[in-house]
């Protein structure tokens, strides 16, 4: 008897991810719009750039990433298991408080460079940190309304166990029920768990909390599409009469794009249903049928698209928070007028420096070697010292280029969860602190650190340049 196929994670990955862009452009519709017009703009930059079309579209165009937002500690670890099962790891820690947010976040993303090049598809996951909720009444209710939910079918926890029982490499017919299944968490709910009292109770207190404990589901909030050029698919957003996001997060426009730059058309008013229930009653969800139904709004999904430049070391990090700082500082009371935020951004940003060499040399990015098939003038054995490198690079024996950011910025974060909100951030109950630890617990993990993700990339591709050129020398 023949054996159907096994499938690898990273194929597991990209169905998953194809079958998410599928769902979501169903239920909301705005968002096939944002995908066609990504999709155009990088076939514009790909027939310029290249002087001819290139057939690979699609596959540029694909979902760079996702967001959720959790509610209970055991939702993250199951969520984890999921991830796992699709070759995706969390890495990083976010801390969202400092945004007056009550939650933080981490990136579930595949680590290793072959699986990134595979499909980097990531998911931006945070989980409510109810200790920050300031209204002891809203603060019961979340947790309530929490504890009676379970976002993950009988049938999902079944195929987690098979899968990670055969190491992730599922056959293809237990593949399709595992992504049937573990997209039903992620879908939209029309009809809230909370009701309309409730839901009003939480969004009081933040519209965040409303949306992570009033559904039965974890919705996906937004898919990121993939722009080359970001200022060019902003305005085309706008050109078709997109509500677009008043600005682009991250550094401004540059020769050598650092870290990430992302917009969004806004969150959409959204009809919904809320159940007629006693928030007391402590008997689980009555069927839908039973109960009364009263018409409301939900504001919470958007679309997003991103364009992404070099990792930078923590050297490179400091001078772009640094930079970052100063230009919120140099706008001042102007900080909600996004020409001024714009204009203080280019102008402090022109200390960062540009060109590529300038970029490698002072170690400000992480950099990817390759060995260009030219031999070196001297018969000197190369090393790994930083001048015997060096001298390669001079001598074009070695050809560099920028590792990609695979990461998210917390204040790009925030300000896009901001820009969704009509208020000011608040302050949190006890100021607010990050607490790595109480997320690491909940995941069952520790994250792991970006940076060592990044600096272990760069130093493979220096190994095996360094190998190759030797192997060409003896
Ligand atoms: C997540 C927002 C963060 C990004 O691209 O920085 C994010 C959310 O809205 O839940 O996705
Ligand atoms: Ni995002």
């Amino acid at each position: 008897l023949e054996e159907s196929p096994l499938v690898h994670p990273d194929e597991l990955r990209t169905a998953f991810a194809l079958a998410m862009s599928h769902m979501y452009k169903n239920e909301v519709p705005l968002y096939g719009d944002l995908v066609r017009i990504v999709q155009s703009g990088n076939h514009r930059f790909v027939t310029n750039a290249m002087g001819s079309s290139n057939d690979s579209l699609d596959r540029l165009t694909l979902e760079r990433h996702g967001a959720i937002r959790l509610g209970k500690p055991v939702e993250l670890h199951t969520v984890r298991r999921i991830f796992a099962l699709l070759g995706m790891h969390a890495v990083g820690y976010y801390d969202l408080s400092v945004a007056g947010l009550p939650m933080h976040a981490t990136c579930f993303r595949p680590v290793d460079t072959a699986s990134l090049a595979a499909n980097p598809f990531r998911v931006f996951t945070t989980l409510l940190r109810p200790e920050l909720i300031r209204s002891p009444e809203a603060h019961d209710l979340a947790l309530r309304l929490l504890k009676r939910r379970n976002i993950f079918s009988q049938e999902l926890l079944h195929m987690l166990n098979v899968g990670e029982a055969v190491g992730g490499w599922f056959r293809v017919d237990q593949a399709e029920i595992f992504i049937r299944e573990a997209l039903r968490t992620f879908s939209w709910a029309p009809v809230a768990e909370a009701t309309q009292t409730e839901y009003q109770l939480l969004q009081a207190e933040h519209p965040i909390l409303a949306d992570i404990a009033s559904f039965r589901t974890a919705h996906i909030n937004h898919l990121t599409p993939r722009t080359l050029d970001i200022d060019a698919a902003q305005a085309a957003m706008a050109a078709e009469g997109m509500p677009v996001k008043d600005r682009i997060e991250g550094p401004p426009r540059r020769k050598w794009p650092i870290l990430l730059r992302q917009t969004s058309f806004l969150a959409l008013e959204e009809k919904i249903r809320f159940k007629t229930r006693d928030s007391n009653s402590d008997q689980s969800f009555p069927d839908a049928s039973n109960v009364e139904l009263v018409d409301g709004s939900h504001k919470a999904r958007f679309g997003e698209i991103e364009e992404r430049g070099a990792a930078v070391t923590p050297a490179g990090r400091a001078l772009y928070d640094q930079l970052l700082e100063s230009s919120m500082h140099a706008v001042g009371e102007q900080r909600t007028s996004p020409d001024a935020v714009e204009a203080a951004l280019v102008d402090t940003f022109r200390a960062y420096p540009d060109t590529w060499d300038e970029l490698r040399e002072q170690e400000l990015v992480y950099v990817k070697y390759s060995f260009s098939g030219k031999l070196p003038s001297t018969a000197q054995l190369p090393s790994e010292s930083g001048s015997s490198v060096m001298s390669l690079i001079e001598q074009g024996v070695f050809e560099t280029s920028p590792i990609t950011y695979e990461d998210f910025l917390p204040f790009s974060a925030a300000g896009i969860f901001q820009s969704n909100l009509n208020r000011k951030p608040q302050s949190l109950q006890g100021g607010g602190q990050s607490d790595v630890e109480g997320l690491e617990h909940a995941l069952g993990c520790s994250v792991i650190d970006p940076d060592a993700l990044y600096a272990q990339a760069q130093k493979q591709s220096l190994e095996s340049s360094l190998l190759q050129l030797k192997y060409h020398l003896t």
